[in-house]
């Protein structure tokens, strides 16, 4: 048993009584009792929250939230769909439980997302007589969604992704009905907006796939304009849904670096490591693609082999690794999600697969990926 598991497995029988006894060596260490507090000096450690973990209170995985990580953001419930289905319907329920959890556990608190080509109602691009709406409509439609939105949580969200994937894998604009109708300008707006309601959130540009160089340049280019331009804008989020063979730690080092050397801060926003057989070349996160299943597409079923999940501790090893030599650069590194049962990764690209890509597996139980971070940490 690695020493990194018996700390936990002690830390989690002894933390409550040791914890009184301040000044004692033993009793700081128990004072450890999550991942989060491991990498406390470093950066904080997020993950994403479901929605039906949000409105099922499920007492079971949010209290593993609470011991494990000191940073979240809502998986689905704050995008334009769910949060605001027609023009004039809000659904706040998921939403503010997701705030209020944060709060009551003293989490930093990011908002996902103001401004998206996914998940959005096609109304939204439309005029009352159902054709496409003018770039003044639209520009007051995102003002007025940013208001209430930001508006709502204004000094409680600490970051927010402002503008979610406007860059496509080869460099060049995502041909989305935002940038169809406003211009490239829609990032810039979404940002001077976002600013003006909450001037104390962390602004963000969140995208996947940004160790791609050409799709890196095209972020790094347009984040040092706007910059130049005085855009409040504060921060990148490296999505890093990534695989067990690849994108290498060396393109990930890249884009931090170049990221951080033009002023603005690195955030981890979305991190998993896919274990299962890669069916295509097409971007990782582009949520609109599907493939067919098969059986071969769908090898662990029964479990994960010893070797793969020695290689997926390897892996998340590797790319903490390089987190921490830049931690100075990161301010989080945020999973998207917290146990195997619930990632996005079992029905993406394919519906209905077993996918091994977190920290914690579907009993709720630490990984050996989980203790082998916290072996870089002793
Ligand atoms: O994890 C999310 C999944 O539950 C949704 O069905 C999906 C559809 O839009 O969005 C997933 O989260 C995405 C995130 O919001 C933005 N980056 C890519 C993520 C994975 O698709």
């Amino acid at each position: 048993m690695s020493i990194s598991r018996r700390v936990f497995l002690r830390n989690a029988a002894i933390a409550s009584t040791l914890l009184t006894i301040k000044n004692n060596a033993i009793a700081k260490a128990a004072e450890r009792t999550g991942i989060k507090d491991f990498y406390k000096d470093d950066f904080r450690i997020g993950t994403a929250i479901s929605t039906s973990t949000l409105l099922k209170n499920d007492e079971h995985m949010l209290g593993l939230i609470a011991r494990e990580f000191d940073a979240i953001t809502p998986e689905n419930c704050m995008k334009w769909e769910p949060i605001r289905p027609h023009d004039k319907e809000w659904d706040w329920a998921a939403a503010d439980k997701f705030v209020e959890f944060g709060q009551k556990n003293n989490m930093y608190i990011v908002g996902h997302n103001l401004v998206w080509h996914s998940q959005v109602p096609k109304e939204v691009f439309q005029n009352e007589s159902g054709g496409t709406i003018t770039k003044d409509a639209l520009t007051i439609k995102m003002q007025d969604h940013i208001a209430k939105l930001a508006g709502r949580y204004k000094g409680k969200i600490h970051a927010w992704d402002v503008v979610n994937e406007a860059v496509e894998d080869n460099g060049s604009w995502r041909k989305s009905q935002w940038y169809k109708i406003m211009g490239e300008d829609f990032i810039a707006k979404a940002f001077r907006m976002a600013h003006e309601v909450d001037p104390t959130a962390h602004l963000i540009y969140n995208d996947y796939n940004t160790e791609t160089p050409v799709k890196r340049d095209f972020i790094v280019g347009m984040v040092k304009k706007f910059k130049k331009q005085g855009v409040p804008i504060q921060g990148v989020g490296l999505q890093e849904h990534l695989s067990i063979d690849g994108p290498s730690v060396g393109e990930i080092e890249k884009t931090i670096l170049a990221l951080a050397n033009i002023g603005v801060r690195v955030h981890v926003t979305e991190l998993d490591v896919d274990v299962l057989p890669s069916v295509w070349n097409l971007p990782t996160a582009e949520v609109s693609t599907r493939f067919d299943y098969t059986p071969e597409r769908d090898p662990y079923i029964q479990g994960l082999p010893k070797q793969v999940e020695e290689k997926l501790a390897k892996r998340y090893e590797d790319i903490f690794k390089i987190y921490l030599k830049h931690r100075d650069k990161i301010d989080r590194v945020t999973l998207w999600g917290t146990t195997d049962g619930e990632t996005w990764l079992n029905d993406f690209p394919i519906k209905g697969r077993t996918n091994y890509p977190l920290l914690f597996d579907r009993g709720f139980q630490p990984k050996s990926v989980y203790f082998r971070l916290l072996d870089l940490k002793k």
